[in-house]
């Protein structure tokens, strides 16, 4: 995509303006924080599929995100394999049982207490879709060379902020999930080793059964984690 005699500035008039009053604005803020807040992470998946499109248009979205110069540094991979998930969960829970068994810590592990995760990870398996999101280090110019990318963990965590928020939209459901260390990602999809696995985000629909743990839902109020300054 990108052309090194293509870097330079070119203006274009602003697309898509948004013209609200202000009583719009103040709806449409408002509406969308109660959208927001009705995200829950959920970890037990219902067998439901959910079709490619979908998570092409999440994908998309994620896509849209501001970045470091714009470099995008970002790819996605998407899994619906039954197979595939079953060789990520056994990689991922080899992993989870080091960390569980005091890799961790001891101060870490209690801070997940309330959370109540272990190294089991059926949801790897049951979601219907992994997102396995990596970030890059550096791009590639069209006719192979190297351009350093800026920015890379906050862009990509932007995007991946962009991707949760369509997945929500799209009524589904999403659990980031981060085992560690994440490396066997790069291995077993095949990604190149300047890719960096962020995280796995498993996407569905809620189990009927589903359960989310209360703390999860105790988000700090406005003036905690807000100031007005000057
Ligand atoms: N990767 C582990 C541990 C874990 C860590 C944090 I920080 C969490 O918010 C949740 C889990 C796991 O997925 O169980």
């Amino acid at each position: 995509m990108f052309a090194r005699e293509h870097i330079e500035y070119e203006a274009v008039d602003l697309p898509d303006r948004s013209d609200l009053t202000d009583a719009q604005m103040r709806a449409a803020a408002r509406e969308f924080y109660d959208r927001m807040k009705r995200r829950h992470t959920v970890r037990d998946f219902a067998a439901r599929a959910v079709a490619q499109e979908v998570i092409e248009n999440c994908i998309r979205t994620a896509g849209t995100a501001p970045s470091g110069a714009n470099h995008q540094p970002w790819h996605f991979v998407a899994i619906s394999n039954p197979a595939f998930k079953k060789k990520i969960r056994e990689a991922a829970e080899e992993e989870e049982r080091k960390f569980y068994d005091g890799g961790a810590g001891d101060e870490w592990l209690k801070a997940l207490e309330p959370i109540g995760t272990n190294d089991q990870k059926p949801h790897l398996e049951d979601a219907p879709w992994l997102i396995v999101v990596f970030s890059q280090k550096w791009g590639y110019f069209e006719d192979g060379t190297r351009f350093k990318n800026y920015y890379v963990p906050e862009s990509t965590g932007i995007a991946c902020g962009f991707l949760l928020a369509a997945l929500h939209q799209a009524g589904l459901v999403s659990l980031t999930h981060t085992p560690n260390p994440m490396k066997f990602l790069t291995d077993m999809l095949g990604r190149p080793t300047h890719e960096k696995p962020i995280m796995i985000v498993a996407v569905g629909h809620p189990h009927e059964e589903a359960k989310v743990p209360k703390v999860a839902k105790m988000k700090k109020p406005l003036d905690e984690i807000m100031t007005l300054a000057g």
